[in-house]
């Protein structure tokens, strides 16, 4: 099936450990994806949808105990823990394989080994690399050709170049207790067990193009984060390019698929990628910016065609939908979606509006990006996007203002250390509780912060043409609970100010913290937002943020001596500036 002996050893010795009754080889083909869907469609882990409003699109639900990444079931297996550090649970890799290896053993009797080669990046570009995941679940393939480039593609990549991730996973019995998801960084390997769901089972995603990737593009020179990228094309034609990393969701698609609001004609936003960002340095010193994926596995509750309508559009045909409630007339319903309403919830059981929600809160859409009606067409290109302003972002009630920047490169390293966050329904655990997520890599940095942090501050060494570094937060929230900035569209208001300070153009107020928008600097014409709520959105409070540093302060100290020495002093010269 392959010339290269090490993928067909290792399908043939998985075959043996696992004994599937069939073995097929995914070439990537429309025909190959039909198949699968027809083949799902009979056994039920697809159903149809209305065909006449949601031309091949179909429901799959998870068992209802998989419905989330596992951040506690995840493992770096490094051979020295302290490769991992404190940010990351550890197995010794040799325990860790005869753990899940077990596990394996004749867990796809009666069923079919799928061989899935997947490139992540443009199949001709020197960035992209590839994997082969090998999986017994036909819902992970059919989702891993949209959301990548998989088949004969990447199996002629692999060919050529000879080194692939590999991935083996299986769904098991789904059941909590007899699931994990192993990384082995230096032996470029993936194992999962247990769960069929997102993050967790379609590997090309979080396991390789984040944990496995930021391992080695530490070691190539590279960055590999959890990042949108955007075009902004503004009424003269320019266009610049923007990485934002925020938390899990916290805003990454909807800001990547932005519409200008009707104040900010001739403005246009062009979608890179709306999750992972491969980014390298430039000969120009600059860095340049791809998308791993070809595709979205997007968050469902709040879509609707005020709040994002390019995603609203794009999902109206071919389109899996996981996890979401049904109408009468058999389409997809979730919070949020502002039309219709539910009448059969995410489990199948009848809805009432009395068992929570009637969508999974973490229910999801996959599609293929070149359904997005504000695709970039850069996203196919090889050398990727030259990056002018990286963004940081979380979701806090209080505290962040609306938009800060950095000083310079170090500091803004420190900001992204910095990244603190309520949880979500992204991974199973408590919603709503703010934790520690640097640089949005929390569940996703394959290694030790604190050497990752080290890396990152070493860019301001090799160029001194980098991306201006800024901070943002949508969700402040004024004494009723209630957001005080508009966000969605209205955000691009926030990324012209961003993007003129990279020009030198749009006025800022400094403070301890870094750069505010000074009074007046963004606009906000025909926006519902009085001069005092913009007050509060940009106030930086100096005893929360004093208490903020004091946290992150406790936080850093438990990289001991690890922690760079560069990132305690420019921590140092903030909870000074803030003591004045
Ligand atoms: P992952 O796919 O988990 O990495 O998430 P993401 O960062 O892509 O998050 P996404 O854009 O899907 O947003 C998650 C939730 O935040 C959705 O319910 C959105 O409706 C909501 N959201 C996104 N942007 C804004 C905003 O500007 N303001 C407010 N209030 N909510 C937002
Ligand atoms: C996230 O949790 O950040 C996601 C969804 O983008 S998953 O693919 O499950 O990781
Ligand atoms: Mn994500």
């Amino acid at each position: 099936m392959t010339t290269n002996r090490a993928l067909s050893d290792w399908v043939a010795q998985t075959a043996n450990h696992t004994q599937p009754d069939r073995i097929h080889w995914c070439d990537g083909s429309d025909i190959e994806y039909r198949g699968l869907v027809d083949g799902m469609l009979k056994d039920g882990m697809l159903q149809e949808l209305n065909q006449k409003t949601h031309p091949n699109c179909y429901l799959h639900r998870s068992n209802p105990q998989d419905v989330a990444r596992v951040e506690h079931l995840t493992f770096i297996c490094s051979h020295s823990q302290a490769d991992a550090g404190p940010n990351n649970n550890w197995i010794d890799p040799q325990e860790a394989h005869a753990k899940i290896d077990a596990l394996f053993k004749d867990s796809m009797q009666g069923r079919t080994l799928y061989v899935i080669p997947y490139c992540m990046g443009p199949s001709d570009s020197p960035l992209s690399r590839c994997g082969v995941e090998i999986t017994d679940s036909p819902y992970v393939a059919a989702n891993m050709k949209l959301m990548t480039r998989m088949g004969n593609v990447a199996l002629k990549r692999i060919e050529q170049d000879g080194e692939f991730v590999k991935g083996l996973h299986s769904m098991g019995d789904l059941n909590p207790d007899r699931r994990f998801i192993m990384h082995f960084p230096e032996e470029l390997t993936i194992k999962s067990f247990g769960s069929g769901y997102g993050g967790n089972a379609l590997l090309g995603k979080k396991c390789h193009a984040l944990r496995i990737a930021s391992w080695q593009a530490k070691r190539e020179g590279w960055l590999a984060e959890h990042m949108l990228i955007m075009g902004v094309e503004n009424p003269q034609g320019e266009t610049h390019y923007i990485a934002a990393a925020f938390p899990s969701a916290c805003g990454k698609t909807n800001l990547a698929m932005l519409i200008p609001p009707e104040s900010h004609r001739g403005w246009k936003i062009w979608t890179i990628g709306d999750d992972i960002c491969w980014m390298h340095l430039g000969e120009d010193g600059r860095l340049w910016a791809i998308n791993p994926e070809a595709g979205f596995f997007g968050v469902l509750p709040g879509t609707n065609p005020k709040t994002n309508k390019n995603a609203y559009d794009m999902i109206t045909h071919d389109t899996i939908f996981t996890n979401v409630a049904l109408t009468r007339d058999n389409r997809p319903w979730w919070e949020g979606l502002k039309e219709g309403s539910p009448v059969v919830d995410w489990q199948g059981r009848p809805y009432d509006g009395r068992n929570g929600t009637a969508a999974h809160p973490n229910s999801r859409f996959t599609v293929s990006a070149q359904q997005n009606p504000g695709y970039s067409p850069k996203s196919e290109d090889p050398s990727g996007v030259p990056i002018s302003a990286i963004i940081f972002g979380g979701r806090r009630a209080d505290v962040a203002p609306l938009v800060y920047e950095a000083r310079n490169w170090i500091h803004g390293v420190l900001m992204g250390a910095g990244v603190a966050s309520e949880t979500t329904a992204a991974a199973t655990g408590r919603v709503g509780v703010v934790r520690r997520d640097p640089m949005a890599m929390k569940p996703f940095c394959g290694y030790n912060f604190a050497d990752y942090w080290n890396y990152w501050l070493s860019f301001a060494d090799k160029s001194t043409t980098l991306p201006k570094i800024f901070h943002v937060n949508w969700f402040r929230q004024d004494k009723d609970g209630k957001f005080m900035w508009p966000g969605f569209g209205e955000n691009l208001r926030v990324l012209r100010w961003i993007l003129d300070r990279c020009d030198g153009k749009a006025r800022g107020r400094e403070t301890a913290i870094g750069y505010v928008p000074a009074s007046g600097a963004i606009d906000t014409r025909g926006l519902d937002v009085d001069a005092d709520t913009m007050r509060a959105l940009l106030e930086v409070n100096p005893d929360k943020w004093r208490n903020e540093m004091q946290i992150l302060d406790e936080y850093f100290s438990s990289y001991g001596e690890r922690l760079p020495s560069r990132l305690r002093e420019a921590h140092r010269q903030v909870a000074a500036a803030l003591s004045r």
